[in-house]
C-alpha cells in the first residue's frame, strides 16, 4: 500500500541516502529537503558531516488508464515502475499530440493533460543531475568557489582536480578538502617580482578605470620607496589628470609631505619635458595618469600617445579595485592590454570579502600581481607586495589554516613600520 509518510535518511553523502531511498521506495519518492549536519560520534569526542534527506514516497500513477479512456489507444500501456524512462517520455510524447487536437473542446481533458503534465516534471526531477552526482563535499568546495567569484573556468579547474587526485575516503573529510583547494588556489597566484636594482632613472606608470585609487596608490608607492630602509630611493611624481578636480592638489600634497618632486603634464612633449627636468632629483618617477573607462577605446589610444614618453623601459601596472565583478575584470584587463602593463596592483581588498574575481582572472589570462592596497590614506601600511595569502584569507567562508599555507607559500609582507603622506 502507498503511503505519504515523510522519512528521514542519513548518510555520510548524498548519493548513500538516494541509494537507500531507492532500496527503500525504488524511485518513486520525492526528496522534500536535503541539508548537511553535523553529527557527534565516538562518545562526542569527534563530529562527523553528514548529509541528510526527507522525502516522502509517491504514489504510482496508472497512465494507461488515462490513455484508453480519453483517447481510446488499443495497446496495453506498460506499468509504470516497469516502463523504462523513455518508454515513459515517447509515451508521454505521444499522448501530448493527440491531445493537441482535443484541447480547448473538453475542460475535463484539458485538466487531466495538466495533471500529467505535473506529474512529468516530478519525473524529469528525479533524474539525478550531474552536481546530484558529485560527492556532497564536491559540491560545497564549488559553492565556495562560487560564491567568492571565481570564474567557472576556474571553478571546474579545481572541481576536476578533487575529483581526479583525492582518494575517495579523503573527499568526506571537509576540512582537509578546503585546505587542499587553498593551496591550488594559492598556486594560481602568480606574484610580480620587481627589480630591486633599477637603472635610474626607473619610470613606473599607473593606468586603470575612474575611481580605482591610482592616485592614492601613486602616493602610497612614492612612501613606500621614500622610506625603503635597503635603497634610499629619491621617488618623484607626475600627474597627466589635471581634468579631476583635486586630482592634482591631491598628488602634490603627498609630494609636499614627503618632499619630492612634483610636477604635472597634458601632452607627450610636455611630459618628455618634465621627465626630463625631474630625473636630476629623482631615481624612480612615478606617473598617475587619467582614470578611463575601459570602454571607451578613443580616449585609451590618446593616453596611450602620450605615455610613449615614458619610453619602452617603463613599468606600467593596471590599477584595479578588488571589488570589481570577475567579468568586468576580464574585460578591464583586455581593455587596458595596449598599454602593456607588466602587472596589476589591486586596490580597495579592504572593501570586499571576496577574491576569487582577481585570483581567477589574472591566472586565466596569465597575468601576475604586484602589489596589495587596503587602505584609504597613502601610508605603507596600506600598500603590501602582493602575497598569496593575503588574497586567500580575503576568501568568504573557507577557514584557512594560515601555518599549513605560510610553509608552502611564506609571507613576502615587506610592511615596515607605518610612515606615509
Ligand atoms: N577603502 C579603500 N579606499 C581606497 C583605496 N585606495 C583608494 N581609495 C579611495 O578611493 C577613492 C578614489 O581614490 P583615487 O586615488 O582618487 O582614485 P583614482 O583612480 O585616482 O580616481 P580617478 O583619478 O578619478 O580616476 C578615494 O576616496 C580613496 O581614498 C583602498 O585601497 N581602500
Ligand atoms: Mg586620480
Amino acid at each position: 500500500m502507498v503511503t505519504y509518510e515523510p522519512f528521514t535518511i542519513i548518510r555520510p553523502t548524498l548519493e548513500l541516502c538516494k541509494q537507500r531511498a531507492n532500496e527503500l521506495y525504488g524511485v518513486e519518492y520525492e526528496i522534500l529537503q536535503k541539508n548537511y549536519i553535523e553529527r557527534p560520534v565516538f562518545f562526542g569526542l569527534f563530529k562527523k558531516n553528514e548529509c541528510k534527506i526527507i522525502g516522502y514516497p509517491k504514489p504510482k500513477p496508472d497512465m494507461s488508464k488515462f490513455a484508453t479512456k480519453i483517447y481510446g489507444l488499443k495497446q496495453k500501456q506498460p506499468d509504470l515502475p516497469e516502463a523504462s524512462e523513455n518508454l515513459f517520455s515517447n509515451e508521454k510524447e505521444k499522448f501530448l499530440s493527440l491531445a493537441q487536437e482535443h484541447t480547448g473542446t473538453d475542460p475535463k481533458t484539458t485538466q487531466i493533460l495538466a495533471e500529467l503534465s505535473k506529474i512529468n516534471e516530478k519525473i524529469e526531477s528525479l533524474q539525478p543531475s550531474a552536481a546530484e552526482n558529485e560527492h556532497i563535499n564536491i559540491c560545497r568546495i564549488n559553492e565556495l568557489l562560487e560564491q567568492n567569484d571565481f570564474l567557472p573556468a576556474f571553478r571546474k579547474k579545481i572541481t576536476d582536480r578533487l575529483k581526479k587526485e583525492i582518494p575517495y575516503e579523503t573527499l568526506n573529510n571537509f576540512y582537509e578538502l578546503e585546505q587542499q583547494t587553498l593551496e591550488w588556489i594559492a598556486g594560481e597566484i602568480k606574484i610580480y617580482e620587481q627589480e630591486r636594482r633599477f637603472k635610474s632613472p626607473h619610470i613606473i606608470v599607473l593606468v586603470g578605470p575612474t575611481g580605482v585609487g591610482k592616485t592614492t596608490t601613486a602616493g602610497k608607492l612614492a612612501a613606500l620607496y621614500f622610506f625603503d630602509k635597503e635603497r634610499r630611493f629619491k621617488p618623484g611624481l607626475i600627474t597627466i589628470d589635471q581634468f579631476r578636480i583635486g586630482g592634482v592638489a591631491q598628488l602634490s600634497q603627498y609630494a609636499e609631505i614627503l618632499e619630492i618632486p612634483f610636477a604635472t603634464a597634458t601632452t607627450a612633449d610636455e611630459l618628455n619635458l618634465k621627465l626630463t627636468l625631474m630625473k636630476e632629483n629623482a631615481d624612480v618617477i612615478i606617473v598617475d595618469t587619467i582614470g578611463r573607462s575601459p570602454r571607451d577605446s578613443i580616449e585609451l589610444a590618446e593616453m596611450k600617445e602620450i605615455l610613449e614618453s615614458c619610453g619602452s623601459r617603463a613599468e606600467c601596472f593596471l590599477t584595479v579595485s578588488a571589488a570589481t565583478k570577475a567579468l568586468d575584470f576580464v574585460s578591464i584587463a583586455k581593455q587596458f592590454e595596449i598599454f602593456n602593463y607588466c602587472s596589476v596592483i589591486v586596490t580597495k581588498l579592504d572593501e570586499t570579502m571576496h577574491a576569487g574575481n582577481v585570483i581567477s582572472v589574472l591566472a586565466e589570462m596569465g597575468k601576475s600581481i604586484a602589489f596589495l592596497a587596503d587602505g584609504q590614506t597613502a601610508t605603507t601600511d596600506y600598500l603590501k607586495k602582493a602575497d598569496p595569502i593575503r588574497l586567500l584569507i580575503n576568501l568568504d567562508g573557507f577557514e584557512v589554516n594560515r601555518s599549513r599555507l605560510e610553509k608552502m607559500f611564506p609571507p613576502r609582507n615587506l610592511t615596515r613600520t607605518t610612515k606615509g603622506v
